[in-house]
């Protein structure tokens, strides 16, 4: 359906977007030294890389500092820097107080989707918005999608990288049964230019380069009772079905026939029960031309899941060199493995931990304390994970605290399986930071997260107990 109110936002954007182009190139006349700002996140990561690679084609100097949160302290560090073009991506937005007050003299372009600060910005500073237009940015355009606007605009060369926007639109969960808005047209254009193949297929990850038993076994979305975190298991189920004849484990999802393949969908979905509909087994399937074909990321949301395996485990750098200039499958496949080892430990951790001091047990919730012993980049991820387990009731609200440089502690909290106590996780996580300051947080009713200093710990935990406890 052509809307047209959709289709004229659109459009402004795209002026917009060509208003503040003209404006960095004359910036970037004289001064050839930009500097690019962005987040951890596959939607970060894939924004960076389309700005980089359309800077390095303009032969300017670029350098890059991916971080997982924008303080108010990377800020200021970032504008002591030897630069004069400062390019933020997938934050920002929300910090246009700070940009205003320490960027004086220097131009900077904010290129976000998330809504921002009701703050007006100097006229040193260009926020590229699609949130300021009216447009659904949480469905229709990420971060990197408006990198991407912007660096077809500044050369149509960079069209080239439109199914890397696509990426970060993935890695932020907005391709629903296709993309949708300014997304479906980058979608096309990428088809245009030959470098993507759609499929629609099963949705399990890695299909095309792990045998059949790692595939389900290593699956998260959905979670397969007994099977998911278990190689010998689901080569026990595989056998069962007779789709495994003796110890011939090699099978890939690939090799199976139409008939073999709707018995497996059967019997997974029977195993998990009614929370899922067969079709929810089935997803689009996005490869990417140029990659290889034993390429452990030639498929969309592997290449997403690379890029957050990338930033979480400090090494972005690999991530974007991945989206210029393509990696190695060898070396995709170790910081993949890297990235489920740090994964598999946390999960023991927890499970080592409990019963002990560092996981509170309460009637509503669960507080784990990691402290120092997850990766702090993880703790949303273990958040998550803990609250899909089936010894944990429906409802229950799980809160990871994990200790973060500067001497902050990051806090994520997500709802169990239904919020069946109506509880908003978002005002919670506002009401227990109420009283501490320089605390930060955000989110929505059913995932939150919060950044507090670490002298503030206990005093969040207590609020926070006694809140959900009325
Ligand atoms: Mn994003």
């Amino acid at each position: 359906m052509i809307n047209f109110f959709n289709f004229f936002n659109y459009w402004k954007f795209l002026i917009h977007i060509r208003t503040c182009t003209s404006i960095f190139k004359e910036a970037i006349a004289d001064k050839k030294k930009v500097k690019v700002i962005s987040h951890y996140d596959s939607d970060g990561i894939s924004a960076a890389a389309i700005l980089v690679n359309a800077f390095e084609r303009k032969n300017l100097s670029v350098s890059y500092k991916i971080l997982p949160y924008l303080s108010e302290e990377d800020i200021i560090s970032v504008s002591k820097e030897d630069f004069s073009v400062f390019v933020f991506a997938d934050f920002g937005a929300a910090h246009i107080n700070h940009i205003n007050k320490n960027f004086k003299q220097k131009e900077v372009f904010v290129i976000d989707h998330h809504k921002g600060q009701e703050v007006r910005p100097d006229a040193n500073v260009h926020v590229m918005n699609p949130h300021d237009q009216n447009i659904d940015s949480s469905r229709d355009i990420s971060a990197s999608g408006v990198a991407y606007l912007f660096s077809e605009a500044l050369n149509k060369i960079n069209q080239d990288m439109a199914h890397i926007a696509l990426i970060g639109a993935v890695g932020d969960v907005q391709e629903k049964s296709g993309f949708h808005g300014i997304n479906k047209k980058i979608y096309r254009k990428a088809i245009r230019h030959s470098l993507l193949t759609k499929k629609k297929d099963l949705k399990f990850y890695g299909a095309d380069t792990k045998s059949l038993a790692k595939l389900l076994a290593h699956s998260n979305s959905p979670l397969i009772p007994g099977i998911t975190g278990s190689t010998p298991n689901a080569e026990e189920f595989l056998k069962s079905l007779g789709i495994i004849n003796g110890n011939d484990f090699t099978k890939k999802l690939g090799d199976l026939t139409a008939s073999e393949k709707l018995k497996l969908v059967d019997s997974i979905s029977e195993r998990i029960g009614k929370k899922f509909s067969k079709n929810s087994l089935y997803a689009n399937k996005y490869y990417f031309v140029e990659e290889p074909a034993e390429s452990p990321i030639r498929e969309i949301r592997q290449f997403s899941t690379f890029l957050n395996a990338s930033g979480r485990l400090g090494r972005p750098d690999v991530g974007i060199n991945a989206c210029i200039r393509g990696i190695k499958p060898s070396n995709a496949n170790r910081l993949l493995k890297d990235y489920r080892n740090k994964i598999t430990d946390a999960i023991h951790w927890y499970n080592n931990n409990k019963g002990t001091k560092r996981i509170i047990h309460g009637k509503r919730y669960i507080v784990i304390d990691t402290e120092k012993s997850v990766l702090y980049t993880i703790i949303g991820t273990l958040c998550s994970i803990v609250s899909t387990f089936s010894e944990v009731q429906g409802g229950t609200i799980i809160v990871v605290l994990g200790e973060y440089p500067d001497n902050m502690i990051k806090i994520s909290a997500r709802i169990s399986g239904k919020n069946i106590f109506r509880i908003n996780l978002y005002n919670l996580f506002e009401s227990s930071c109420a009283n501490i300051p320089d605390a930060d947080f955000g989110g929505h009713r059913n995932a939150a997260g919060a950044m507090i200093p670490i002298g503030s710990k206990d005093e969040f935990i207590n609020k926070m107990i006694d809140l959900v406890s009325k």
